[in-house]
């Protein structure tokens, strides 16, 4: 059987996705694709095959051959769209932030317990990233001892005009909020962040050092930097207490010219994470079908936003802020 997907979004990443299923995912199809703006949604239907384009989000969650949604519009509608997905009793696969804060992020969660089943994905993709899989399971062998530091570096080349510092914080150091979490099997207890010296290429504070404590005493220190201007660079290094387990940014390429030995970068996240993007979605569409969820979950985005919330106050006062969670249902346990 093939899963019919929806799409709502046709952004950068809501394109991108119809792309993957379009051409990289087995048993799915794509079969109506929604964004505010028609033409845009019209242009990516005819270019991926889907069978219909509409500006309205809500029909594309209710078609009767839509059987799964992906979500990829704006930050602040997935919240909405998600809970209606629930209402609809269809699995969603929604980008992140599950919401831009973490007391929006809860109405999912409450919506989902009502149902009382997990529908929900959260478009965390690095879980399913060669490189984060592999230092999980090395540091689960144990052969390296207990995992005492992670020292992560988050480098874009630009910002998004509509960025900024709490903007960095959600949408970008998110993601080393959700990974850390995933491969330390750890919560984060505190955050503090603090400004560097600005960038004469920023418009707000970038780059940022984000400083963690897990709940094991363990910290995580994000070099948050968006306006890095060179290419996409993600590094992650972690210390453990009998050795270090690290990956590269690259794409693989290596090449050595003139003298010099580089390594080219991906311009943006799309290709450094390309195998992510397509593991995440067929690891998605599997789980529909076996009814077991893989990746973050609603919990996890929830989470996420309560981390980043903290995150956004101690960038206001540049205290450490303890970090404080709602109980986690049952559901998610
Ligand atoms: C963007 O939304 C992403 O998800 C990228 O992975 C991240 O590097 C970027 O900073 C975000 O804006």
């Amino acid at each position: 059987m093939s899963i019919g997907v929806g799409i709502i979004g046709t952004g950068i990443m809501g394109a991108d996705h119809a792309r993957i299923f379009a051409g990289q995912i087995a048993g799915a199809h794509l079969v109506a694709i929604s964004d505010a703006d028609e033409a845009r949604a019209g242009a990516v239907a005819r270019e991926t095959g889907a069978a219909r384009a509409t500006s309205d989000a809500l029909a594309v969650i209710n078609d009767p051959a839509v059987d799964a949604v992906l979500i990829a519009s704006p930050d602040a509608t997935h919240a909405d769209f998600a809970i209606a997905c629930i209402k609809a009793g269809k699995p969603v696969l929604c980008e992140k932030p599950l919401a831009p804060t973490a007391a929006e992020g809860l109405r999912v969660i409450e919506a989902e317990v009502a149902a009382g089943r997990r529908l929900v994905q959260l478009g965390y993709m690095r879980r399913f990233d060669p490189g984060y899989v592999e230092m999980k399971g090395l540091l689960d062998s144990g052969r390296y001892g207990e995992a005492l530091a992670f020292h992560c570096v988050h480098r874009n080349a630009s910002a998004p005009a509509h960025f900024d510092s709490a903007a960095a914080i959600v949408s970008s150091c998110g993601h080393e909020v959700d990974v850390s979490r995933f491969v330390l099997s750890a919560e984060l207890a505190s955050v503090q962040v603090l400004k560097a010296k600005r960038s004469r290429h920023a418009t707000f504070d970038d780059p940022m050092l984000v400083v963690f404590e897990t709940d094991k005493g363990q910290l995580v220190d994000v070099e948050l930097f968006i306006n890095a201007q060179y290419g996409y660079d993600v590094k992650g290094e972690l210390v453990c207490e009998t050795g270090t387990i690290s990956f590269g940014p690259t794409l693989n390429t290596d090449i050595r010219a003139n003298g010099v030995h580089a390594t080219s970068l991906a311009p943006d996240w799309r290709p450094r994470f390309a195998a992510a993007y397509r593991i995440q979605n067929q690891a998605w569409i599997r789980s529909i079908a076996s009814g077991v969820p893989v990746g973050s979950s609603a919990w996890d985005g929830y989470v996420a936003t309560t981390v980043t919330d903290a995150g956004v106050k101690s960038l206001k006062t540049g205290e450490t802020v303890a970090i404080g969670y709602e109980k986690r249902p049952g559901l998610y346990s």
